[in-house]
């Protein structure tokens, strides 16, 4: 399964102008046979020097780096938690993401109609944040009330459940995202079935005219937008959603020129890409064999059957160990051969949690 971002943002901020140059960009889906077939999603591949490095040492076959999915959720506008535009709809999808990417409009722009009539990041993100904040209050309402009559045959899992869910709602209450709250790992686990859309990771995308793709910290929109972000601990990436679908059409050399003339080392979606793949808490490790160099895309703190899990799950079943060097150290060496003759290829069990940036081949048995 292929772990994905939603896009949310009032109308007409440039999410589907984002999301088309993501598609444009987009992955062979055949290498990602997991990945969902649906026209609003999109799937990227995440862009890594390691995987061209490996490439070098071992010149594969072929080569396939790691990918997930970007969801344009549409509908989202003021009163959506109360059935306004889409509605309850986009809940449905918005639900299902790992984490949540907030396109906020900071282009002028005099035909291309803004719905509240002026660009206003800030109300514009407090809008937004006010209709995911309804929704998840209507999840947590209705759970208390069903747990409250379960309550009564004296479960501690369900009162410990009631308990937390007392909290979030004091914080929902207060107009505070469920994430901004200090829960611990097995509080949140009592709560995970209710997907709570406020409980997901953000990062804001701060979509800039066609002159401002170089961040020059000029404007001023961008600039709130980063002070709003980073009193929630949250990222911000500077973008121009009509630059991006104009570089997703290029390749190759034409698209290094345009790149250069825009006065920009690596295209907007690539640094969204890669900024989005460190908020969802995503490690990469690598299978390097001359028929195929590939990365892989696991959580932090997986373990290495788990992990051979994503390729198989035959790997995870049939485990028996792993032979694992650090992505540094093969990359040293020059060789599989050499790093072996340093001893800096070990073997390790079902305890072991994989690095990021481990190149690893399984050994397995069914
Ligand atoms: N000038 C300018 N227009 C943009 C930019 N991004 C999107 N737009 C335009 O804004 C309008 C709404 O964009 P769209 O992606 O459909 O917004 P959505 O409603 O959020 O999906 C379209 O006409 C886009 O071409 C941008 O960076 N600069
Ligand atoms: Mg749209």
């Amino acid at each position: 399964m292929a772990l994905s971002c939603g896009i949310v943002g009032l109308p007409n901020v440039g999410k589907s102008t984002l999301f088309n140059a993501i598609t444009q960009a987009g992955a062979e889906s055949a290498n990602y046979p997991f990945c969902t077939i649906d026209p609003n999603v999109g799937v990227v591949e995440v862009p890594d020097p390691r995987l061209d490095k490996l490439v070098e040492l071992v010149t594969p076959k072929s080569i396939v780096p790691t990918a997930f999915e970007f969801v344009d959720i549409a509908g989202l506008v003021a009163g959506a938690s109360k059935g306004e535009g889409l509605g309850n709809k986009f809940l449905a999808h918005i639900r299902e993401v790992d984490a949540i990417v907030h396109v906020v409009r900071c282009f002028q722009d005099e035909n291309i109609t803004h719905v509240n009539g002026k660009i206003d990041p800030l109300g514009d993100i407090q809008t937004i944040n006010l209709e995911l904040i309804l929704a998840d209050i209507d999840s947590v309402d209705r759970k208390i009330e069903r747990s409250r009559k379960n309550l009564k045959g004296g479960d501690k899992k369900i009162a410990q459940e009631v308990e937390v869910l007392e909290r979030v709602k004091e914080a929902l209450y207060e107009d505070k995202p469920a994430r901004s709250l200090d829960l611990s790992d097995d509080e949140r686990l009592l709560i995970r079935d209710l997907h709570l859309i406020t409980m997901k990771p953000v990062l804001y995308a701060a979509n800039v005219s066609e002159a401002e793709v170089a961040d020059t910290g000029n404007n001023e929109y961008v600039q709130k937008v980063r002070e709003f972000a980073a009193a929630e601990n949250a990222e911000v990436v500077q973008i121009s959603a009509r630059v991006e679908e104009e570089i997703a059409e290029l390749e190759g050399e034409d698209k290094a020129m345009f790149l250069e003339e825009l006065g920009l080392q690596e295209s907007g979606l690539n640094r969204l890409i890669a900024a989005a793949y460190k908020l969802l808490g995503l490690y990469t490790y690598f299978t390097a064999g001359v028929q195929e160099v590939r990365a892989w895309t696991i959580r932090q703190g997986t373990k290495a059957p788990q992990a051979a899990g994503v390729i198989h799950t035959d790997f995870e079943r049939g485990f028996i160990r792993a032979e694992v060097v650090s992505f540094d150290d093969l990359s040293a060496a020059g060789s599989m051969t050499v790093a072996r003759e340093r001893g800096q290829l070990r073997l390790e069990g079902k305890e072991y949690v994989v690095k990021d940036g481990d190149v690893m081949h399984f050994r397995f048995n069914v």
